[in-house]
């Protein structure tokens, strides 16, 4: 029997024709963030989930891969989806080689379901404490699914609002392999760069040279909102300039639960320059830096 699902009613769909890009992004550019939805009548959306989206199908994502001028995706498994990556490795096989992808496991997982992720694309799993997508978990369950992914070299990203950061850090401190944190660690950008939320953020990265920010989530985390996303940009910015080495990039595709308004990824792209102002930056943040996160290691 096929399942269709109703999205949710205040859901915000993904822009049709998104504009053009002024900014030109180098040959290779990876859009590091990005997820597919479904089709629901195929990959069904988890039981457990939080919201219902519109889909947000394979062939959408590549398209506006191809349109906006990105090499590559890495495609992350989103909460709507559970622990079942059934999508993500249906897009990883599709993409010829062009795309990497982040799963959700959970405690039971087999090693052999692993070996066909990692055969798959996947290189990573992902974390997410943002209490209103999941339901947060003692330390000791995330630890455990540490021990699982060992053997397979993957790392971790981690989704958190900024104020989970003090009362998780001996988690985040602790795990051994490279972490990944979405969309620069959720900053209130109305803040000073040098404000409590966003002082720790940087001591994290300071003190700990296996940890990566993902340079994303402008439309999520800007007040002045689009299409300049002016206050989002300098928090931004610090990382790039601060920690070339560990940052990257990505459109957030598409753009679940957004609420106050749908980007259009044109807008997003031509934040790049803005926040990774010279072309030895963006070189890093858009090929170098992803490309050794997940495809030359593995
Ligand atoms: C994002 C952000 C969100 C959703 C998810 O996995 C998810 O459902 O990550 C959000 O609602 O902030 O990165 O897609």
């Amino acid at each position: 029997m096929t399942v269709t699902f109703e999205p949710d009613a205040d859901w915000l769909v993904y822009l049709a024709n998104p504009r053009k890009p002024d900014y030109v992004l180098p040959p290779g550019a990876v859009d590091a963030h990005c997820h597919v939805f479904g089709p629901g009548n195929v990959f069904p959306y988890a039981p457990e989930r939080k919201y219902t989206p519109v889909d947000a199908p394979k062939e959408k994502l590549f398209a506006l891969r191809d349109f906006l001028g990105f090499d590559r995706n890495v495609i992350v498994q989103a909460t709507c989806h559970g622990a079942d990556n059934r999508a993500l490795a249906d897009a990883l096989l599709a993409s010829d080689d062009r795309a990497r992808g982040v799963a959700t496991i959970k405690p039971g997982v087999t090693r052999a379901e692993l070996a066909d992720m990692h055969e798959a694309g996947v290189r990573g799993v992902r974390f997410n404490f943002v209490r209103r997508l999941a339901d947060p978990k003692p330390d000791e369950y995330y630890r455990g699914l540490v021990d699982l992914i060992k053997e397979f070299g993957w790392h971790i990203v981690i989704y958190f609002e900024a104020p989970d950061l003090a009362e998780r850090w001996d988690l985040f401190t602790s795990l051994p392999t490279d972490i990944v944190v979405d969309h620069v660690g959720r900053p209130d950008v109305t803040q000073p760069l040098d404000g409590e939320g966003f002082a720790l953020f940087q001591k994290l990265m300071r003190e700990h040279e296996n940890v990566w920010a993902k340079l994303s989530g402008a439309e999520r985390l800007s007040v002045s909102g689009p299409p300049r996303y002016d206050d989002f940009v300098p928090f931004a910015r610090h990382i790039a300039e601060t920690f070339p080495d560990r940052v990257i990039w990505g459109t957030d595709w598409p753009h679940p639960n957004m609420k106050s308004h749908m980007p259009d990824e044109g807008d997003l792209v031509d934040l790049i320059p803005r926040i990774a102002p010279t072309e030895e930056l963006q070189r890093k943040l858009l090929v170098a830096n992803p490309m050794r996160l997940y495809w030359e290691n593995s």
